[in-house]
């Protein structure tokens, strides 16, 4: 049986734990599939605020001559001001996630940025048109543990026709086995997208209204097409370990002032404000 083949662990809905066996295959592979992390109370206003987010800010990222077709995002900066995006930093079952996968207590996890992204719709396309065939990784190969996660929410039921991320399945121990072997990082990378190139071999990260995955470290991936015409839209948390923040900086860091960050700080939770540095 292939990797792809195996029937992959997948966190539940609203998890009160994190189980072992989904904590090994997050640290092993990269990333994990969940159910529902929002109830409607939240999943409801955080539509609207997407909706006025994009509004607010009709052109400029979508010129960018490296974004991918079909695909575009904006920063954290960029909704600073959304209560409805930004509270849920302290979502519970997000640190739940965060916690497990990072293996540190909640006071050793930051929120390190963020970003919403959609998919266009007015037509379908495909990798031709993309010019290249999408598959990257966002961080470099490392044997350590892994440090950071992004918690990745889809806002409407999202399935692979509807243009979800695709992830290399084994490409996390791919590389952990070059690095361990002197080899160079991305040997027997190209032969993994092969296999794993149709819908039917692929592993897509499908997910439910507020559900969808979890994922980090220098895991290969790529957005795919999208050929349903219904919008893709998602809202992304990023969270690294604060020593991590500390010494590297981050996002979040880098594009608040820290006005911005105590009245980020002021609007979670008492208990949860050790999430954002001031
Ligand atoms: O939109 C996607 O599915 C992938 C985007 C991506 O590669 C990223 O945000 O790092
Ligand atoms: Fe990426």
């Amino acid at each position: 049986m292939t990797a792809t083949e195996t029937a992959l662990p997948r966190i539940c809905d609203f998890p009160q734990e994190v189980t072992q066996d989904q904590c090994k295959f997050v640290q092993r592979e990269g990333f994990i599939q969940f159910g529902r992390l929002l109830e409607d109370s939240d999943l409801i206003p955080l539509r609207f605020a997407y909706e006025r987010v994009w509004e607010a800010n009709p052109i400029e990222e979508e010129a960018r001559a490296n974004a991918a077709p079909g695909h575009r995002a904006l920063s954290m900066e960029h909704f600073l001001d959304e209560p409805d995006i930004i509270r849920l930093i302290a979502n519970e079952y997000f640190l739940r996630i965060v916690c497990a996968a990072l293996a540190r207590p909640p006071e050793e996890i930051e929120y390190a940025g963020g970003y919403i992204h959609r998919q266009r719709c007015q037509k379908a396309w495909d990798y031709e048109e993309f010019g290249w065939n999408g598959w990257h990784q966002d961080a470099q190969p490392s044997q350590a543990p892994l440090c950071h996660l992004n918690i990745w929410i889809y806002l409407d039921d999202c399935s692979k026709l509807d243009g979800v991320t695709q992830v290399l399945i084994g490409s996390c121990e791919q590389q952990r086995e070059n690095l361990r072997k002197k080899r160079h990082p991305n040997d027997g990378i190209n032969e993994m997208w092969g296999e794993q190139d149709s819908l039917d071999t692929g592993f897509f990260a499908e997910g439910p209204a507020g559900g969808g995955f979890a994922w980090g470290g220098f895991l290969w991936h790529r957005i795919t097409p999208n050929r349903t015409g219904r919008p893709r839209r998602l809202v992304t948390w990023e969270y690294r370990h604060k020593s991590v923040c500390e010494s590297e900086g981050s996002l979040y860091r880098e594009k608040t002032t820290p006005e911005q960050r105590s009245l980020i700080a002021e609007s979670l939770p008492e208990d949860k404000r050790f999430l954002v540095a001031v």
